[in-house]
């Protein structure tokens, strides 16, 4: 029965399959996030999204007579890891398309070698604008989330306009994700006519918060914000906490991870907001079946970024599909892959995936969002749509 299925979507592309639908040797999608360490929950989350996709989507390949295999890599949030894992996937040809990164500082070294070979990349949730901006990897990088010249001007009016704050600190953990959203925050929140009084970065590695904090206790800024993942955030916060100040802390889309609760603490979770292109959950109506699919196959509920994940992973298989579609069935060439990227258009458990010339998403949403006790209860403050910006690419 399932072979008839799958020679049906083969006839219907106009290929012609043989008695055996995967003969023809074997398409390999990897992944590329952190599965250890401090951020691996949201590097799983997003690796089972397109797991989940993969599985479910897999005969869209299969009908043309091949093999699909998902091979995740653990980048362990670390450039070098991610570039070193890059080198092993550009030279084993099976491999025609990358989902991946969660971090920006990881993607950007790592995407300068899928270039080399023209191998997609398709991230669900790399913000950092130098991720597509850059003319050396043109082809090759895309995102289906926002971008971080939008989100820190999001966070710049929440923090000024509705928190009234008019003295902020801005840090960052001096990443390219956490340095670019903190100077995009900051740049906005002066034209908004706020006082910055700190504008500094600390390595992520460094969770000792306390030159920060005894200096707040003495300026009393009105907000701190911070660009920074929550494996970093949750500890600045218990710090600033257990030192008396409840000041409000402020963050982009590295805040978003049940990780922020769990080690915060949720007795902290007041007056915590962050920014974030990643819808909850339970605000996309398409992702209900998506949601419950997920708790019931990996057991957890899912965080973050992992429903972008899903789409991510979507988005390089109808790819593919389509390049061998044009190429008669048989196996495409990456740049034919690439290429076909930008062209594949459909309505995601996230939204409407469309991308542009650029590979950014046409139009993301940006969401702000109080921290709840319970991750689930998050509570979105304010929903905004914004169509890519087009900057100069360098
Ligand atoms: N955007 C959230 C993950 C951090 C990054 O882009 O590096």
């Amino acid at each position: 029965m399932k072979k008839r299925i799958l020679l049906t979507a083969a006839l219907a592309a106009g290929v012609f399959v043989g008695a055996d639908a995967q003969t023809k040797g074997t398409i390999k999608i990897a992944s590329q996030t952190p599965l250890s360490g401090g951020q691996s929950n949201l590097g799983t989350a997003i690796k089972n999204g397109a797991d989940m996709a993969i599985s479910e989507e897999k005969r869209l390949i299969e009908a043309y007579g091949y093999k699909v295999v998902y091979q995740p890599e653990d980048d362990q949030a670390t450039a070098n890891v991610g570039v070193a894992n890059a080198n092993r996937l550009i030279n084993d040809p099976d491999i025609l398309g990358v989902v991946g990164h969660l971090n920006s500082g990881v993607a950007i070294p790592s995407s300068e070698v899928y270039a080399k070979v023209n191998l997609t990349m398709v991230s669900p949730a790399n913000t950092n604008p130098r991720v597509t901006d850059r003319l050396s990897t043109a082809q090759v990088t895309n995102r289906i989330c926002g971008r971080d010249d939008v989100q820190g001007p999001v966070g710049a009016d929440f923090v000024v306009n509705v928190l009234k704050a008019k003295r902020i600190y801005v840090l960052n953990n001096k990443t390219a994700y956490g340095e670019g959203i903190a100077n995009a925050f900051a740049a906005r929140a002066k034209q908004l006519g706020a006082k910055v009084l700190v504008e500094a970065g600390q390595e992520a590695a460094d969770t000792d918060f306390s030159s920060f904090i005894n200096k707040a206790k003495a300026d009393k800024p009105d907000a701190i914000y911070f660009g920074a993942i929550y494996t970093e955030a949750a500890p600045m916060l218990k710090q600033l906490r257990q030192a008396g100040l409840n000041t409000p802390l402020v963050g982009g889309d590295g805040f978003d991870g049940q990780d922020l609760q769990n080690t915060a603490g949720a007795d902290n979770m007041k007056n915590i907001y962050f920014t974030t292109t990643a819808v909850p959950i339970n605000l996309l109506p398409a992702a209900k079946a998506f949601a419950k699919k997920y708790k019931t196959k990996y057991g957890t509920d899912p965080e973050g970024y992992s429903a972008y994940g899903y789409d991510a992973a979507r988005v390089v298989i109808r790819a593919i599909a389509a390049a061998l579609k044009a190429n008669n069935g048989n196996k495409p060439e990456r740049l034919d892959v690439a290429k076909q990227v930008r062209n594949v258009t459909f309505n995601g458990v996230t939204g409407k995936i469309a991308l542009n010339a650029r590979g950014d998403l046409k139009v993301a949403k940006y969401v702000v969002v109080a921290a709840q006790p319970d991750y689930n209860n998050n509570k979105v403050i304010k929903s905004i749509t914004f169509n890519a910006p087009e900057p100069e690419m360098k």
